[in-house]
């Protein structure tokens, strides 16, 4: 980077960010793509939009205190980040893992700006969560978690504020009685959270579309480059939401997808994998993903997520967290034969193994731009909601796969446009600013 401003900004977000390497690292990405925008629009330095869209709204951040099964007292911490509102309210997921704290929820919220603005939505940027970690707790403790962590989130969302949704951890349950609890201390029925279940003002497609829309992206990325999923075979990454919803589609596509992991091991079928064993171990009984080789004992199982990317594949999909993919994974694949990466989970790959990709002519789908389904379909519900109607599967899925297909032209062309053809990560970033800038201008200094 040659840019001194640029340079000194990262440097001032460093210091005003200590210990937070991941939204540093985001923060970086963002920014190193941006350098050809701002050489051509010194405005964006001159009217301060750089200087301000490093730096949350806001931040929330609260106890949350609950009581286990045996009566004891637990207290966890809450956040919300509420990033940017320039272009419509703040919006984003929560995650609950007992690995987040203000510099993972600060990074989420990061990308979720540019994300959002990608989906040609009006949604802003937002992120929030919990150390909280739902594994192995009750049903009625996660319930009384959810209504504790609710009481105070309340206090700074609404329909037209702030519109929470899922990530890591939080899924239908949970969502259930976080929607359950808000609905009772407003004494409103509205649209606050998507990912809604569908007796109660849910969309179709919201539980597939962050899969599906990885597999539209994906298929677009392919067929520009004369490629398709026929035949290919898929690894993946992960066994929640992203990784399940993912698999089912690369599959209707004509992919063989031959892995799924979590935290503790991987799985490896290589007669394709067994998806609706998948979906009754994770999504109803929420067990490890070892258990699939009780019922397929001809599959193997490895401790170790990592050992996943020395699986040799023509398409990998990381879809489980942050940083899963670095270099040595990312030279493993590349040697396995790779052709594709895209990413369904958020900042999978390491800014090393991005490298990797790109030099040796890897399509690459970055997060921003290839997960962006999910809220994109969230979107939608809210859309649907505000007018208190539900479209058909069909109807919320082709417009999933148009939003998906666009998103891919726009970071293609922008990348094109300033002088990094095929590199969609800056593509991304900058289709991705380019609306949000224009906003942020129009407002002055506010
Ligand atoms: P889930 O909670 O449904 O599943 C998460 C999966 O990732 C689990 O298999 C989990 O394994 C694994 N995982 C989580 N943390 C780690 C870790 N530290 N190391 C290894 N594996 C891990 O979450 P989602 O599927 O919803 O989210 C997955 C990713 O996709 C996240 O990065 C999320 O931010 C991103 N995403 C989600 C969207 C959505 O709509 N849900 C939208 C866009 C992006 P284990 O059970 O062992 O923890
Ligand atoms: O990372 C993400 O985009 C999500 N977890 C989905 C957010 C949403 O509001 O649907």
């Amino acid at each position: 980077m040659k840019n001194q401003y640029l340079i000194d900004l990262i440097e001032t977000v460093k210091k005003r960010n200590p210990g937070e390497p991941e939204f540093l690292q985001a923060i970086q990405e963002v920014l190193e793509s941006l350098e050809p925008v701002i050489d051509q629009h010194p405005e964006f330095i001159e009217k301060g939009v750089l200087a301000s869209i490093v730096e949350p709204e806001r931040i929330i951040k609260f106890r949350v205190p609950w009581l286990d099964d045996n009566g004891n007292v637990q207290i966890n911490r809450g956040f919300r980040v509420q990033f940017n509102s320039a272009i419509g309210p703040y919006k984003g997921g929560l995650r609950f893992h007992p690995s987040v704290y203000e510099g993972i929820i600060k990074f989420l919220g990061f990308e979720q700006i540019f994300k959002n603005s990608l989906t040609g939505l009006p949604i802003g940027g937002a992120k929030g969560g919990s150390d909280f970690d739902p594994k192995g707790k009750s049903d009625l403790e996660v319930m009384r978690f959810c209504q504790s962590f609710m009481t105070e989130l309340s206090k700074h969302i609404g329909a037209d504020t702030d519109i929470p949704a899922g990530d890591i951890g939080v899924g239908a349950r949970e969502i259930g009685y976080l929607f359950g609890q808000y609905k009772r201390i407003q004494n409103g029925f509205s649209g606050v959270l998507t990912g809604k279940g569908l007796s109660y003002g849910g969309s179709l497609v919201r539980k597939e579309a962050t899969g599906y829309g990885l597999c539209y992206f994906t298929e677009e990325m392919l067929k520009d480059k004369g490629k398709s999923f026929e035949g290919k075979t898929v690894v993946i990454s992960g066994s929640g939401n992203v990784a399940i919803y993912a698999a089912e589609k690369a599959m209707q596509l004509g992919g063989k997808v031959v892995t799924f992991s979590d935290s503790n091991g991987y799985i490896y079928d290589k007669n394709g994998v067994d998806l609706d064993l998948v979906k009754q171990l994770k999504e109803v009984e929420r067990k490890r993903i070892k258990e699939y080789v009780t019922v397929h004992p001809e599959a193997e199982y490895h401790e170790g997520c990592s050992g996943v990317w020395n699986v040799k594949c023509d398409i990998a999909l990381p879809c489980a967290t942050q940083n899963e993919l670095d270099i040595e994974s990312a030279k493993a694949l590349v040697s396995g034969g790779v052709i594709a990466v895209a990413e369904g989970a958020n900042m999978p790959s390491t800014p090393e193994a991005i490298e990797i990709f790109q030099a040796n002519g890897v399509l690459f789908g970055p997060a921003k731009a290839a997960n962006a389904g999910g809220v994109a379909t969230s979107a939608l519900e809210m859309s649907q909601n505000s007018i208190r109607y539900q479209w058909t599967f069909e109807e919320t899925d082709a417009r999933l796969r148009d939003i998906m297909i666009d998103i891919y032209k726009k970071s293609a062309e922008a990348a094109k446009k300033y002088g990094m053809e095929d590199n969609l990560v800056a593509g991304a970033n900058i289709a991705g600013f380019l609306k949000v800038a224009d906003a942020m201008m129009a407002y002055g200094v506010v």
